[in-house]
């Protein structure tokens, strides 16, 4: 077999379920797309995606004796039904990829197992492992080597693993058979762009970052606009609801990981005893979950805005009780949830 087949094979026995390889100058359009995004001010707070777009848009600016780019595909597909907690206005919705281990940790270990297996094959050669942090853009990376396309939704999704699935990256200086770019198999569909609550997106395959409750509830800082906190409903980190609208996730490949399987206190925690949370209870609760980087502080606020849209009367006790929070964010969302309820 020639290196490639027997990397892949090594990667699919590591716990990725699918490999595929471009050059690092596959996607000419990546500068001046990203820039229409920041232009836009798509972006909002994330001022680390204006930052360094010169790497960000080009690869070969980024490391320029890469030669191949290796995207992997991490499957984290749910075994339960990721819209159901959404009817429980009691309780609170964590998107699925934050229901267990931080996916950050466990599949960067996994690229790094891969990696030095490559580097055992070839010893002279380098390589880069990036996972979602890094100025890379991965989506279209991904699709140009082949894993899948870019869907309405803007995520990266195929016919045979749905839209489920982390990316990760390992860049090398070793040249690889490329891999063939999918066409584009979304056609008519447009359940994604309906499915979103804030209307994030402007067109098909654009987000407005600004709008998305994944954003809102995990990098915004600070309070959301009234008008986007009512339509945030009781999630309070991450939104999949575009992803759980994908017809394609009938053809989901399983998740091979078990550090992603839901942890069964994330999947419908009630919204008074997260609300009750201080600092120590926080960390301890969400000690290696990607939960963990928000802090307390905006994860509480979270929690009143989902509150403040309960409906539910018997949760205007514990608003109440956080209207004096010692954090002005955390105290505005309190007396904002206690209005609603009335
Ligand atoms: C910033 C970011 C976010 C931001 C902005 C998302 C966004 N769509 O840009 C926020 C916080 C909102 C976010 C949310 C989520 N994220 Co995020 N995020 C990223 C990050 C760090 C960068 C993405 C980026 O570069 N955006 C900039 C824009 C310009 O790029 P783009 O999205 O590819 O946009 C393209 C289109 O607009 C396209 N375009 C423009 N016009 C047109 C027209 C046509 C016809 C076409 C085809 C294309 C096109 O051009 C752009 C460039 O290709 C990546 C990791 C990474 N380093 O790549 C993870 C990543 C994209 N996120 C991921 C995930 C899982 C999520 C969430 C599902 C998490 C959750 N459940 O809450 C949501 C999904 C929300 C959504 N619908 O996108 C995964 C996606 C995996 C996958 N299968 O695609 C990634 C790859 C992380 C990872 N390593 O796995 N995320
Ligand atoms: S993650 Fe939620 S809010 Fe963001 S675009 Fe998808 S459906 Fe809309
Ligand atoms: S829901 Fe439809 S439009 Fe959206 S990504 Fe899936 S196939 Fe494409």
């Amino acid at each position: 077999m020639s290196l490639k087949a027997d990397l892949r094979a090594f990667a699919l026995e590591a716990g990725f379920s699918e490999m595929g390889v471009c050059r690092p100058d596959a996607v000419p359009q990546l500068p001046e797309r990203l820039a229409a995004f920041v232009q836009a001010g798509y972006h909002g707070q994330m001022g680390w995606m204006a930052e360094r777009m010169a790497w960000r848009g080009d690869p070969t600016a980024l490391w320029p004796e890469c030669k191949s780019v290796i995207m992997l595909a991490e499957v984290y597909t749910p075994a339960h039904d990721p819209l159901a907690v959404l009817e429980q206005a009691d309780r609170g919705a964590i998107s699925v990829y934050a229901q267990n281990r931080d996916y950050h940790d466990v599949a960067k270990k996994r690229l790094k197992k891969v990696g030095r297996w490559l580097i055992e094959q070839v010893p002279e050669a380098k390589i880069k492992v990036f996972v979602d942090t890094a100025p890379v853009m991965e989506k279209p990376l991904a699709a140009a080597a082949g894993l899948g396309w870019q869907g309405k939704h803007t995520n990266l999704l195929s016919r045979d693993l749905g839209n489920w699935f982390f990316l990760g990256a390992i860049f090398t200086t070793i040249e690889l058979e490329t891999d063939p770019a999918q066409a584009e198999h979304c056609g008519s569909c447009r359940a994604c762009l309906d499915a979103c609550p804030t209307d994030a997106f402007p067109a098909p395959f654009q987000l407005d970052a600004r709008r998305c409750i994944s954003y809102l509830t995990i990098e915004h800082k600070g309070p959301v606009d009234l008008e986007l906190r009512a339509k945030m409903g009781n999630h309070i980190y991450g939104c999949d609801d575009c992803l759980a609208a994908c017809p394609w996730n009938k053809f989901a490949a399983d998740a091979r990981e078990m550090k992603y399987a839901a942890r069964p206190d994330l999947v419908a925690p009630k919204l008074a005893e997260l609300a009750a949370l201080d600092d120590a209870g926080f960390r301890a609760l969400f000690s290696g979950s990607p939960i963990k980087r928000i802090g307390r502080n905006r994860f509480v606020r979270n929690v009143l805005y989902a509150i403040g849209n309960s409906g539910d009367a018997t949760l205007r006790a514990v608003a109440q009780g956080l209207c004096d929070d010692r954090d002005e964010t955390v105290a505005d969302a309190a007396r904002w949830a206690v209005g609603r309820l009335g």
